[in-house]
């Protein structure tokens, strides 16, 4: 890449050849103003084209009364110029927007960045020219572009959305939108004034409106949950963690969960007493952050908890707000707290005890036509001198297309987007090759400290283009299979949360017709930052690089596992357990069983009963977890895992009562005789003992008697599987249907999926071999009682429901069985659970991705029965 104009100081605009730039950055708000200053440090020709007549992006646009960041302005700042960090103080915690623009200004001018800005020109039309390997960018000035790398640093909240009311252009009097407020203010002195949305620009306006005007009607469609900024001067303890290690403080803001230095919670809001809960909350309340959202770690993925919270807050509304049906009526019943953007107020509830501001409650009463002289409601007419419409944004992806973006054989972005965005780290996106944005969709952005993401995408930016140079590559683009991986991770991250729950604009839901899918990536900004090194680690892993004569980057996808398995998986690699085999099985036991006493204990179900039943050598235990429906019910006899070695009736308890709970069925798990002690054939002898014993006492357990099924996990599967076999070939029990999660079919440990997840997934080769081992002499694993994949015949099995994890060793054998089922024309079922071990899914309120597997579990009991109440 050849730097062909590097001019870095004193250019007038009209003089600046803008043919054939290295990069043309798109904004000049704070991540335009960071990406041109490193551009311009390594040697790139650069220029930024900007709508507006200044730096600042929104803090330029968003001159409202009252704006402010609800991100401390330490945090809320640079940290690539050390000295701005000294050189630069700031007056409050939470910093005004024209405090916050002299800033953007400052650094703009400290390292001249205006010369590189062509302001007051739009970007019109971005076509990327193959041949040439160039884009092509008309701007509203006429000016056309050509640059190799074209960046898209637009903002996330730019794009305000249109107010999508009835007669908006048929009022007289003046107005205003938060999003485009006029340079020189306005003086709402003696007006009768109107605010339509309560987001974070209402919540922060409303009250210096309300100091001026004579009238002030808030129209409400969604109450917002909001809590005191308690703002002043940067309070002691911020400075103190700050104070002589600032490179520090921002190195752990860079690995932070949202790039603010801070400890994560490790506390559930659901472990902690009523009154401990209510001294956290209340402190969290006094301290005036968004922090407040971490206050435990399950505030935003356990609605029993995240209803704590809401309801606290609530009462604090109630609190303060005099009038009770004024109060009701501000309070968020209908979405979960923070799933929405929290706000940071001053004195916003306090408002509404003015006798001049009034609130509308536009659930109740909605807003048919704006008028001439003011709007009418479904009830009531009101007149005013002023409407402001606090109304939003066309968030994360609207500035991005509202530019005529054409990429390779003519492909248009807002075409390809049409039904959501798809972007590989939410930096790039196929099709546009040497494409780049800034906190795109499927970034951290707006779920973090802006600034801290905003650096961090720029300098992978300035890095890759580097890399580029140095490789003699003209162009980069993410491969289809990356950008599909990462759109699943997003999705993954965003439903183990509580987000999609809202109709926020994170889920697009603000803008009608707008897809509906989470934007942001909520995995955090430490997991994300890791995730693009590892791309870059290896060797450009999801990316195609070309130039003359060479092609580079690697396959494959950067964050395949769910994010729970994957935080679960990292959290046992470092507590350095000893591994089961390095056991004798009496330690290996007491070793699960210390471990399964720690686990949640998995839903209330309507009774359990513990007994014994006659096994084939003698008396075992069950345990019976009954529905808290009326009776009798279809029943499941239920076989633990533990590889025919650990485990007990009780050891997949939670389990157990979550299918219980899911599926309306009585599920009944019986114990088994357990090697080495007991070698094969004990456990399918013991089984077969246990489906005699059900199917014969049927009635008197409380079950339907002909319905009934079996289940099994693992080892325990492998039974189930064993017993539908033995009951096909004895006449009996009739057995209605099998549901085998991660099974055990076959002794055969040469598989792909042993070669490919035998270590480091839970379940290891070498476990399975000390299982086997303990369970049978080598020359039985061909028995079908041990191997029922080696089976003479599969015709005539019940139906089957089968579960395999993505990285399980046991993943092709599961797979195998299925087949061969389906092959011998059994109906079969099979969930292939993406993302997940073998130890994953049983993990009831841990494992919150496998919930949905579950859920899949418990509907395929259901099928298993002609009619199954559910609770
Ligand atoms: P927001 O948070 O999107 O808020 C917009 C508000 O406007 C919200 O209360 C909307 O209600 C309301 N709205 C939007 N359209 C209408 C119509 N047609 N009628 C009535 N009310 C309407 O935008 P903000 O500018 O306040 O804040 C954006 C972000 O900037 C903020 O989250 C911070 O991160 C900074 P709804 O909730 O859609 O029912």
């Amino acid at each position: 890449m050849s730097v062909e104009h590097t001019k870095h100081a004193g250019a007038a605009s009209d003089d600046l050849d803008l043919r054939d730039l290295d990069v043309v950055v798109v904004g000049a708000g704070m991540a335009g103003l960071y990406l041109l200053h490193r551009l311009r440090n390594e040697g790139f020709s650069a220029k930024g084209l900007e709508a507006g007549d200044d730096v600042g992006g929104t803090w330029y646009w968003n001159r409202y009364p009252g704006a402010r960041c609800d991100i401390q302005s330490v945090d809320y700042s640079y940290s690539f110029d050390p000295s701005l960090e000294t050189e630069w103080t700031w007056s409050e915690r939470y910093a005004t927007q024209p405090e916050i623009l002299s800033y953007l200004q400052h650094v703009a001018d400290k390292h001249d960045l205006r010369d590189d800005i062509e302001f007051s020109t739009r970007v019109e039309s971005a076509r990327w020219d193959a041949a040439a390997n160039r884009w092509r960018l008309r701007t509203d000035q006429g000016t056309e572009v050509t640059c190799r790398h074209y960046v898209m640093a637009t903002g996330c909240l730019s794009l305000p959305k249109s107010p999508e009311i009835e007669g908006a252009d048929q009022f007289a009097g003046e107005v205003y939108f938060t999003s485009r407020w006029p340079h020189e203010g306005v003086d709402f002195t003696g007006k009768r004034v109107a605010v339509i949305g309560t987001g974070s620009s209402g919540i922060q306006s409303i009250p210096i409106i309300a100091e001026q005007a004579s009238e002030l009607t808030v129209f409400q469609r969604t109450p917002n949950f909001s809590i005191p900024a308690r703002n002043g001067p940067v309070r002691q303890d911020k400075l103190d963690a700050i104070a002589g290690r600032h490179a520090e403080y921002r190195e752990e803001a860079k690995w932070s969960r949202g790039g603010v230095p801070g400890e994560p919670p490790e506390l559930s809001a659901l472990q902690v007493s009523e009154d401990e809960r209510n001294v956290a909350f209340e402190e969290a309340w006094e301290a005036g952050e968004l922090a407040i959202l971490g206050v435990y770690n399950d505030i935003l993925t356990n609605p029993a908890s995240n209803e704590l919270l809401a309801e606290f807050i609530r009462n604090k509304i109630r609190s303060i707000v005099d009038d009770p049906e004024v109060a009701e009526t501000l309070c968020p019943t209908d979405y979960p707290f923070g799933t929405k953007r929290p706000c940071l107020d001053t004195g916003y509830y306090e408002t509404f005890n003015r006798e001049h501001v009034s609130l509308v409650d536009l659930r109740k009463h909605p807003i048919t036509t704006i008028t001439e002289t003011g709007l009418n409601t479904t009830t009531d007419s009101y007149e005013f001198d002023v409407i402001v419409y606090a109304t939003g944004f066309d968030a994360m992806t609207g500035a991005i297309v509202s530019v005529d973006i054409e990429g390779r054989e003519g492909q248009r972005l807002a075409d390809k987007w049409s039904a959501g965005p798809k972007t590989y780290l939410g930096l790039t996106t196929v099709g546009f090759p040497n494409f780049y944005m800034i906190t795109g969709p499927g970034s951290p952005s707006v779920l973090s400290n802006m600034a801290v993401s905003i650096e961090q995408h720029v300098d992978w930016v300035t890095d890759c283009l580097v890399h580029l140079r140095a490789g003699g590559f003209d162009t980069i683009e993410p491969t289809e299979e990356a950008e599909e991986g990462w759109g699943l991770h997003v999705n993954d991250c965003a439903n183990i949360t509580l987000y999609p729950q809202a109709n926020s604009w994170y889920m697009g839901a603000n803008v009608p017709g707008k897809p509906r899918m989470f934007l942001p990536y909520v995995g955090g900004v430490d997991a994300y930052r890791q995730a693009c090194s590892d791309v870059v680690e290896n060797g450009f892993m999801g990316f195609e690089l070309t130039g003359p004569g060479k092609r580079s980057g690697t396959s494959g996808i950067v964050r395949r596992l769910q994010p729970d398995v994957a935080f679960l998986l990292d959290m046992m690699a470092s507590m350095d357990l000893p591994p089961y085999e390095s056991m004798s099985a009496v330690d290996a036991r007491a070793f699960g069983e210390a471990a399964s006493a720690e686990r949640p204990p998995g839903p209330e179900v309507g009774e359990i009963v513990d007994g014994t039943f006659p096994g084939a050598a003698g008396d075992l235990t069950y345990r019976l977890y009954r529905p808290a429906t009326p009776g009798p019910h279809p029943m499941v006899l239920y076989f633990h895992g533990g590889g025919w070695v650990l485990g007990s009736e009780q050891s997949d308890d939670p389990l157990c009562r979550d299918l219980c709970d899911r599926s309306g069925a009585m599920i009944v798990s019986a114990n088994y005789r357990h090697a080495p002690e007991d070698r094969f054939p004990a456990a399918p002898d013991d089984a077969v003992a246990a489906l005699e014993w059900i199917h014969e006492n049927a009635e008197a357990l409380g079950g339907i008697p002909g319905q009934l099924a079996v289940a099994g996990w693992s080892a325990g599967a492998n039974l189930a599987a064993v017993v539908a076999q033995h009951a096909r070939d004895n006449d009996g029990p009739t057995i209605t249907g099998q549901l085998l999660l991660t099974p055990v079919t076959d002794g055969d440990l040469d598989t792909v999926s042993y070669r490919e997840n035998g270590e480091g997934y839970g379940l290891t080769k070498p476990l399975m071999e000390w299982f086997w081992d303990h369970y049978l002499d080598p020359s039985d694993r061909t028995d079908p009682r041990a191997s029922p994949l080696r089976a003479s015949s599969l015709a005539g099995l019940p139906p089957a429901t089968v579960i395999t994890a993505e990285f399980d060793p046991l993943r092709d054998e599961g797979v195998a069985y299925a087949k061969a089922m389906a092959a011998a024309g059994v109906a079969v079922h099979h969930i292939p659970a993406r993302g997940h071990t073998h130890i994953s899914i049983p993990m009831v309120d841990v494992m919150l991705s496998a919930a949905p597997i579950r859920q899949e579990m418990a509907e395929a009991i259901q099928s298993f029965f002609p009619v199954v109440a559910t609770v």
